[in-house]
């Protein structure tokens, strides 16, 4: 998906560490027809490489940009100031705070600069992928219809009782 069509989703964490989470909104795009970009973009190690990206990212033709860190997790946010497009901000669980501290630095946000926060981890990353897609299905309908099928098959696959 990355390298066949133009992304529309940037994903991009602080750290290589960051990306057995954040692999899991590039799985769910996959599974989406969603094209994407994954970058490692550091807010602290590499900054000039953060304001480069968030200022270009909408004129490359990005329309959603997922932002995961860890820890102080200023990468979500800072993308959100210089960038226009919806930053959807996953927090990357932590080893000494499991991911408590990169929830509040993503949720956090001072009333003027939205991120949209999800949950800790795994969880978050998938429905990172999910959200992206349904604000792209708003005006695509190859991925809505994509999102349509996920949710059916996710639905049948709930079995009605619990097994040993
Ligand atoms: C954050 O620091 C990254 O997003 C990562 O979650 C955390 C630890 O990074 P490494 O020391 O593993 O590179 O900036």
């Amino acid at each position: 998906m990355t390298t066949q069509a133009k992304p529309l989703v940037g994903i991009i964490m602080g750290s290589q560490s960051d990306w057995d989470t954040m692999k899991n909104a590039a799985e769910t795009l996959d599974k989406l027809g969603v094209a994407y970009e994954t970058k490692i973009i550091s807010a602290h190690r590499t900054p000039d490489r953060l304001v480069a990206y968030a200022q270009s990212a909408k004129a490359k033709g990005l329309q959603v940009i997922i932002a995961g860190a860890g820890g102080a997790a200023h990468l979500p946010g800072m993308t959100a100031a210089m960038s226009p497009l919806p930053v959807l901000g996953v927090p990357v669980e932590s080893k000494a705070l499991k991911g408590m501290d990169s929830l509040l630095s993503i949720v956090q946000m001072p009333g003027g600069v939205p991120v949209g926060t999800l949950a800790i981890g795994r969880a978050g990353a998938i429905n990172a992928g999910l959200l992206a897609a349904s604000i792209l299905a708003l005006h695509d309908t190859t991925i809505a219809k994509n999102l349509d099928a996920w949710r059916a098959n996710q639905t049948a696959s709930v079995a009605e009782e619990p097994q040993d």
